[in-house]
Formats: structure tokens, sequence, C-alpha cells
């Protein structure tokens, strides 16, 4: 049943951007939320709503607050202007500082100046949608929150949502309710651009998550994963069997995968909307939504020698399957570069990790149960060979989520189950919960 019921589970961009780090479920009292009690969420104990819809309506925009809210003194608002490199990097300081880390401060997620050009910048962003705050005095930039537009289906309904990320406070100034100031002026930028509903994932419990999922991980560079612990050796196994065991061929295996290009962005494009009616929270991507998530981030010029390895700056790596007689597209696959510091560790300071992003695979259209078995023997085939590309590209860890229709594939392509949650939420917008596994149960 767990099976069944993550096979079900939803999928968003941001799942697979691989917000919120390892770390367990932190749930406090669901009680306690001075400011969450304040929105419009769903709140503790409200059980399964009888409709689904907004909680609180739409306002025109003379009607939205016009003024900045109030920062403690000796701090004011900033937009950041992403295509500027200094503002970019003063973004990617604060991040690397103070962004989100694993339960026991190990790792700490690093994302890289052009991932988060690639992730703030999407077709139709908004620049007033990226947030900052500074010291007014050196100017020095200390928080920061930012909304993505998105096109979004929550079961049969499609909305126009903004996805909220990167919210990070400088660990100076943590506890002092900054967070709530600056989710509330996020939420006033959206609703000066019309846009009442937002998605967003944390490693935190607030009210209410719709799904959670598990972080899953495949080791690729062994020696490194056990001296940076972010693994150990088992006690009935030695490092020689545990390498020989997770040993990966160095060609993949496909007939017709190569690197996805623009020419493919249509087929990819249709391919990636008809797979989704699987699912029931997904993105949808027009053409140039595709093309930004698929190709924008993958560099310039040759990938490596023999098209395998990375490009200066790649963040996304994205592969087709082109049928060699027909020249049609019927798979595709991709997974984003987001390093970690492994904080404290100077022989290795950065545990370079691949997460899973989208794939689609025709094997699974129409979407119907019965595909579920060929659609399984297509992914092991089609991820296996994410795992040789990404291992070719020296990725130390392939990370993946319990959704979409990855649970079924993990143990046979050896991953190992993480100590890493991700809760997914809605804002102002109820729905019954997802089905999704149970976080405390096992999935096989
Ligand atoms: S998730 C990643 C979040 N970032 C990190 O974890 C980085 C490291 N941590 C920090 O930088 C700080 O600890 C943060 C909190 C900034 C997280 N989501 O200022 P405070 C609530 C939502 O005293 P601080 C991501 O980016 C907390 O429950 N709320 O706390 C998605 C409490 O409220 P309440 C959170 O530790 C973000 C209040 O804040 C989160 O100094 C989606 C305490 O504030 C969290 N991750 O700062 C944001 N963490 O008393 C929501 C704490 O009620 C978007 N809190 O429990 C909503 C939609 C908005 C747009 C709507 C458009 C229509």
């Amino acid at each position: 049943e767990n099976i069944r019921q993550a096979l079900q589970q939803m999928k968003i961009m941001d799942v697979v951007k691989g917000k919120a780090g390892p770390g367990g479920l932190n749930a406090k009292n669901m009680g306690e939320h001075k400011f969450w009690a304040t929105q419009p969420v769903p709140q503790p104990g409200e059980g399964v709503p009888l409709e689904e819809g907004y909680i609180e309506p739409s306002k025109p925009r003379e009607e939205v607050r016009q003024e900045p809210y109030s920062l403690p003194k000796d701090f004011e608002w900033a937009t950041l202007d992403i295509n500027d490199p200094v503002q970019n990097k003063e973004v990617y300081d604060l991040l690397s500082l103070n962004y989100v880390e694993d339960d026991h401060a190990a790792f700490r997620f690093q994302y890289s100046a052009e991932f988060l050009a690639w992730a703030l910048k999407p077709p139709g962003y908004h620049p007033e949608w990226h947030i900052g705050v500074r010291v007014s005095t050196n100017k020095k930039l200390v928080a920061f929150i930012s909304g993505v537009p998105m096109t979004l289906r929550v079961r049969q309904h499609v909305i126009q949502v903004s996805e909220i990320n990167y919210l990070c406070v400088h660990k100076k100034l943590r506890s002092k309710r900054l967070a709530p100031v600056l989710i509330k002026e996020v939420t006033r930028q959206c609703h000066l651009k019309g846009v009442f509903q937002a998605i967003y994932t944390a490693g935190v419990v607030i009210p209410t998550p719709v799904s959670v999922c598990r972080y899953y991980h495949r080791s690729l560079n062994i020696p490194k994963l056990v001296e940076t612990k972010f693994c150990h050796v088992p006690r009935n196994m030695t490092l020689a069997r545990m390498i020989r065991l997770n040993k990966l061929p160095s060609k993949t295996s496909v007939p017709g995968l190569r690197e996805m290009q623009e020419k493919d962005i249509v087929a990819a494009t249709t391919l990636f909307n008809q797979y989704m009616k699987r699912f029931d929270l997904v993105p949808f991507f027009t053409l140039e939504d595709a093309r930004h998530q698929f190709l924008s981030g993958s560099g310039e010029g040759e990938i490596g020698t023999g098209g395998v390895g990375r490009r200066e700056g790649q963040v996304t790596w994205s592969y087709v399957v082109e049928e060699p007689e027909t020249g049609k597209i019927t798979d595709f696959f991709s997974f984003y570069s987001l390093p970690s510091t492994v904080i404290n560790n100077t022989t290795h300071p950065i545990l370079e990790a691949a997460y899973l992003f989208y794939y689609a695979t025709e094997v699974g259209l129409p979407p119907s149960e019965d595909q579920d078995e060929k659609v399984k023997k297509r992914l092991l085939a089609l991820v296996g060979d994410a795992l040789v590309v990404a291992n070719e590209a020296k990725f130390d860890v392939f990370n993946a989520l319990t959704l979409m229709d990855n649970v079924p594939i993990l143990q046979d392509l050896r991953f190992g189950v993480g100590d890493g949650f991700l809760n997914f939420y809605l804002y102002n917008w109820r729905t019954s919960p997802f089905a999704g596994m149970n976080p405390e149960g096992s999935v096989p």
C-alpha cells in the first residue's frame, strides 16, 4: 500500500530542486504558531476539506497594501537584481553561510551563483519578488526571500502561483521574528502582481503540509562519502566490497540516449505535460518554461570529451532518447547540480550532489495504473543511465525524493534511505492531503 500511495505522490519542481536539507521531521506543537495562525493556510485540526479552493478571495490591486511592511530599525528593504553579478554574488554569499543545514550541522546547501540565476529567472519572473533586507548603515545583505511564477495543477484545478524559495535570515539575526516580515512582504509583492496562491517546501513542519517526501541517496564516490561521514561502512561490509557493489558502468545503456538540444524542446515539452497527468500536484510547462528548465542551465559548448563530464558552471543535465529508426523522442530525464559545504572539513570542503529532476517516458502514456510495471522497467534503465552520466561528471552522490514514479526503482538502483524529509505546502489553497508515504514508515 505504501508503494501504491507513493506512486500517487505529487511532484513539483521545487522538490527536485532539493530544498530543505536532510533533517528529520521537526514537529512542534501545531497549536503554537503565532504567525502561521494568522495566515490563510489550513489550521491544525481543521480536518479534510469538503471543497477544494481558495481560503481568502483575491483582491483588486488598489485594495492591496501599497507600503512595504516595517522592518526593525537599522534595516531596509532591497530588491535584488540577479542579473547583476555583484548582487547575485551577495545572495550566493548569504546562502552559502546561512542557508539550510542538516540536523547535525554537518552539511549546508551551497547553491552556485549560476544555479540561483537559473532558479530565480524563469520566463515571466518578477524582479520585485527577489527581496532582500540590508543593514541600513553598511548595506550588508542579511536576509532574503524569493518567489517565481509558476502554473500549477492541483488535481483538476490549474492555478497561477508563486513558488517561494530561499528564505534565509543571517545566523546572527535568528529568532527575532524577521521571517514573518519577509513572508508578509513577498506575499504583498505577489498580491500586487495579481497572484494569491503559492507553493513552497520546507524541512520543518508548520501548518499544514499537503504531503511529505523522503530523501534517498545513491552513493557514487564511496571513499569520499565515507571520509566526509555522509555514509559509513556497515559492520558486515568492507570499503572495497562497498565500492565494488556500487560500481557503475562507464557507458550508458539505453539506445538513442543523447543530450537534449533546442530541436527537442517541442517533443520534450509535450511528453512532459502528458506524463505529468499521472500525478496530482504538478507544474505545467510552456515551451519557454521547458526550454528554461531543461536547457538554460546546461552551459555552453562541448561537454567534456566523448559526451560525458561537465561544463563550466553547468547546473542542469538533460538527456533525451531518440528512437534510432524514426527520430522520435520517446523519453527524457534530467538532474541538476546542488553541492553542499562539508562543514569543518578542509580535506573535502564540498560534496558534489546531483538531484534527480524531471523525467518522462511514453511508456507511461496514456496515464493509467496498468502502465506501472512497464514504467518501472523503463525508468530503471533511464535513471540507471542518469547515474552513469552523473558518475562520469564526477558527482559524489545522486539524490532523489519519494515522488513521481521514483519509489519502485530506488532499491533496485541501490539508493539508500536518507534521514531528510521534505514537506510540501500550499498558501491560500485548500485541498485534501495527497496520498504519500508514511514518513515514519518504510518504503521498500
Ligand atoms: S524553506 C528554507 C528555509 N530556510 C532555512 O531553513 C535556512 C536556515 N534558516 C533560516 O534562515 C531561518 O531559520 C529562517 C527562519 C529564515 C528559516 N518556512 O524570524 P523567526 C516560521 C515558513 O523568529 P528564524 C523555504 O525557503 C516559524 O514557524 N515559516 O525565525 C520556503 C515561526 O512562525 P510561527 C518558517 O529562525 C519558505 C517564525 O517563522 C520557516 O530567525 C516558505 C519564526 O520567525 C520556514 N522554513 O527565521 C515561506 N522557518 O511562530 C512561506 C521558520 O507561526 C511562504 N518559520 O511558528 C508562504 C507563501 C508566501 C507567498 C504568498 C503569495 C500569495
